[in-house]
């Protein structure tokens, strides 16, 4: 036993009983895993010379002055990303062409020998200073293979590349998270030989030396490997934008990884190595034009959000940047408007309104009223020895849902391994719910983990009871939820007929009560008249003044009006604000009363042009 006899005896004082002490089962997260858990959703973002020439593997002899972005803005990307609900944003430094995106000392390929800024550039500067000054993380994706690097397949090869880590590790404040792609292709231009490669991937890295570096440049850093050496979280096996209903965070130390292990994890594994789903926001990693009509709606996105973060996974979801270096507004436009709905969504947990009883608890200290309390790091727990148990939420007056979310207290090891969900019928029936998104029936009610989110057809209830049915150890539930979302046909079909269709529209950072929402145009547009529509939904967050401001760099502002939005709340319709024509990129709007809340909300807005 891990505790000593006085620890265990002050622990059962505390609680009031000696079965308070709870024992992991099993490997458990460390606090880097969970920091990273917590963060749920985080960027992907690439962009590289494949940009310039419509490819996703670029050979390694694509020509340096192609890298000219007339209007790279890394600002827009990371707004972008914070109003998606991203947490952190992981860069493609490298991608496979061996391009980098410093300007590193030990290759002349790089944004150094371009005319981007006369050579002078650092896109992974610029983006490092952008995320801490929004408060997202950054993320370095490097990749192992190189099809520029004459040395690529030989020993000095391993030298530079972890020159390049150390450059990137040292140079740009924390870094989150390293991303070494499995991607070994074989040919490449190589320096000029023109010739195939290839490495065997286990070995020829040496990964144990370059994780050591690692771990001492960046103690906090998660390594992603796919393919090497055994990093601290998994690929799901597919970049489809989904992860398995049995998803087990662990695997073994040790032996290869075979698609059913990165898909569903491995229930006895000696590891605790989480998946992280990985997908893009369109078909593929790189912008293309042609791929425009094809961006991923909010409805696909809720499916990508439940089919990952819902199974207990991490979801990096990619925003290509187009050749004129900004997010394309059609990614951004869904992006955002995906997370307005999981917020919406995940806003108002029914679960809180009802009592709650268990067939089996611990103690008064780890009662089933933990569940429900809105705090992850308390949780029902059942005895030891015990395995099955029942969670039964009781209202006093009927409610409608369809989604249900539950969490285990991960901290302490993934146990459950079985549950069903009931409702009650007015007879006093029970009604099995079944998960309408269920790929796998035979594998959907099965583990739970950090969060489990299944999506039910609305069902009206007085009560709900979670059979939990099979468990590694005793089951520890942290949180439930019951949420009803509105149907998304409803809400946001319409999208596409926007007026601000065209427009980045995002909340602005800033250090006042409500935060401005940027309106940025496609191009400088000669302005003379700007239209509001609010919110329709309800009337949180209508703005009841407003100051319009006009830029055509984002950073020198020149007011165009001011003035009050009246009887906005009782009659919520298009509001129009004329001014001086203005030549104008972005539009600033900004708010000193508004209903409720810090954030402006719209229903679509438009700058009318002369
Ligand atoms: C893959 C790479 O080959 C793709 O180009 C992309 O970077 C993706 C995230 O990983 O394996
Ligand atoms: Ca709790």
């Amino acid at each position: 036993m891990k505790h000593s006899s006085t620890l265990l005896i002050l622990a059962g004082m505390l609680a009031g009983s000696c079965s308070a002490v709870i024992e992991p089962c099993g490997p458990v997260p460390t606090e880097n895993q969970i920091a990273l858990q917590d963060m749920e959703m985080y960027a992907f973002i690439h962009y590289s010379l494949n940009t310039y020439t419509d490819q996703e593997w670029g050979y390694g002899n694509e020509a340096l002055e192609l890298f000219n972005p007339e209007n790279l803005d890394v600002r827009q990307w990371v707004r972008i990303c914070k109003a998606s609900g991203m947490k952190g944003i992981i860069f493609t430094a490298k991608h496979h062409c061996g391009f980098c995106m410093w300007p590193s000392e030990y290759t002349d390929y790089s944004v150094k020998n371009t005319p981007w800024k006369d050579g002078k550039g650092d896109v992974v500067k610029e983006l490092a200073e952008a995320c801490r000054e929004e408060g997202l993380k950054l993320g370095i994706y490097l990749s192992p293979w190189d099809r520029n690097h004459a040395e690529y397949g030989r020993d000095e090869y391993i030298t530079y590349f972890r020159n390049q880590l150390e450059e990137l590790m040292n140079n740009y404040g924390d870094v989150y998270e390293i991303w070494f792609d499995g991607a070994n292709g074989g040919d490449g231009w190589y320096g000029g030989a023109n010739e195939r490669r290839r490495i065997d991937r286990t070995t020829y890295y040496q990964w144990p030396e370059t994780y050591r570096l690692i771990r001492e440049w960046q103690p906090d850093c998660i390594i992603w490997n796919d393919g090497g050496l055994r990093g601290d979280l998994r690929w799901v096996g597919t970049e489809a934008g989904f992860i398995g209903e049995t998803n087990w965070s662990l695997l073994y130390k040790e032996g290869d990884v075979p698609y059913q292990m990165l898909h569903y994890g491995v229930e006895d594994g000696d590891a605790w190595v989480p998946g992280e789903t990985n997908t893009s926001i369109r078909p593929g990693w790189f912008y293309h034009e042609y791929e425009n009509g094809r961006v991923k709606d909010v409805k696909k996105l809720m499916e990508t959000y439940y089919r990952s973060v819902g199974r207990n996974s991490t979801l990096i979801l990619n925003f290509p940047i187009a050749p004129n270096g900004l997010i394309h507004p059609q990614d951004s436009i869904y992006g955002t408007e995906f997370y307005k709905m999981v917020q919406t969504i995940f806003k108002d947990n029914l679960a809180e309104k009802a009592s709650i009883s268990s067939s089996d608890t611990r103690s008064s200290r780890y009662g089933a009223d933990k569940a429900i309390d809105g705090n992850t790091e308390t949780y029902w727990a059942a005895n030891d020895g015990v395995t099955s148990a029942q969670l039964t939420l009781e209202f006093p007056e009927s409610v409608t849902f369809n989604r249900l979310q539950l969490s285990e207290y991960i901290a302490l090891g993934q146990r459950v391994k079985k549950f069903s969900v009931e409702t009650q019928n007015e007879d006093g029936s029970w009604t099995q719910q079944k998960d309408i998104i269920s790929e796998e029936p035979a594998r959907s009610m099965t583990t739970i983990g950090r969060k489990r989110i299944l999506c039910f057809n609305d069902v009206t209830t007085k009560a709900v009871r979670i059979n939990i049915e099979d468990s590694k150890a005793c089951p520890l539930i942290s949180e439930i939820g019951l949420y009803l979302a509105p149907s998304i046909e409803d809400s946001f079909a319409k999208t596409t007929e926007k007026k601000s269709a065209n427009y980045v529209v995002v909340p602005m950072k800033s250090d006042a009560a409500v935060a401005p929402l940027l309106i940025e145009l496609p191009q400088v547009q000669n302005v003379k008249e700007f239209r509001f529509l609010p919110a329709q939904d309800n009337k949180e967050g209508l703005p009841l003044n407003y100051r319009l401001l006009g830029s055509v760099d984002g950073k020198s502002w020149k007011t165009l009006s001011e003035g009050e939005f009246s009887n906005i709340v009782n009659n919520p319709i298009w509001q129009t604000v004329t001014f001086t024509p203005s030549n104008v990129k972005y539009l600033k709007m900004e708010c000193t009363r508004i209903t409720s809340g810090n954030e402006i909300r719209y229903s679509d807005l438009e700058a009318v042009t002369e």
